[in-house]
């Protein structure tokens, strides 16, 4: 079975990739090249929807999308849906981080939890969807740390770890992130689809 992957973030489509294929080796994922839809949902999930939606309409195939970000609890939950645009339209990953490490100061460490959310949606193109969440929690840290993965993962100390999320192997932090954890729930909708 073919099915589309509704981002233009290739972080997310190469974690996907790694995230799906041990796990599903008979499903064909085609990257989306179409037009990008308007985001203009208030949750992870409308947007997800939206994502999957639209690549499913413009393709005719089945879509998953993945809407993501990570939510500070100090900060009421903010950057949230905005994520992507923290600090502004550019979508700098080091901007978007700065920013957030400016807005915490020195907010001491017990103070500093959050998690990333990301919302798996699945569209087909007849109309049936699906959507799922996993959240990832753990702490900002003061200051960026490691070069692996991407957008917050520099400032984001995972609980149970002593390294930011930039410093676990992809292996790891795709065993255990947001990503890895709404997908494994997906992950059984699609082996049905491959199965029928
Ligand atoms: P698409 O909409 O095309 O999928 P996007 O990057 O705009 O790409 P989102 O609107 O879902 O996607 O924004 C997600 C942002 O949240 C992303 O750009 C990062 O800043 C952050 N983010 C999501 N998952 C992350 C992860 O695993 N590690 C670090 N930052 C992440």
């Amino acid at each position: 079975m073919q099915i589309v992957l509704a981002t233009h973030n290739q972080h997310k489509v190469e974690e996907l990739r790694r995230i799906l294929a041990p796990q599903l080796p008979d499903l064909e994922v085609l990257a989306y090249d179409g037009p990008e839809p308007v985001e203009d949902g208030v949750t992870f999930a409308e947007n997800a929807l939206i994502k999957a939606r639209a690549a499913a309409a413009h393709t005719g195939l089945p879509a998953i999308a993945d809407d993501s970000g990570i939510c500070v609890d100090v900060l009421g939950g903010s950057p949230g849906i905005f994520s992507a645009r923290w600090a502004g339209p550019a979508r700098d990953s080091d901007q978007n981080l700065q920013l957030l490490l400016w807005q915490l100061g020195d907010v001491s460490a017990e103070h500093r939890g959050g998690h990333f959310t990301c919302v798996a949606a699945l569209a087909m193109p007849d109309g049936t969807e699906w959507h799922v969440a996993g959240e990832w929690p753990g702490q900002i840290l003061t200051e960026p740390s490691g070069a692996g993965g991407f957008g917050y993962d520099p400032i984001f100390l995972p609980d149970g770890y002593a390294i930011s999320a930039a410093e676990l192997t992809p292996n790891v932090k795709n065993e255990h992130s947001h990503r890895a954890r709404a997908f494994a729930k997906l992950i059984p909708v699609l082996q049905t689809l491959l199965d029928a």
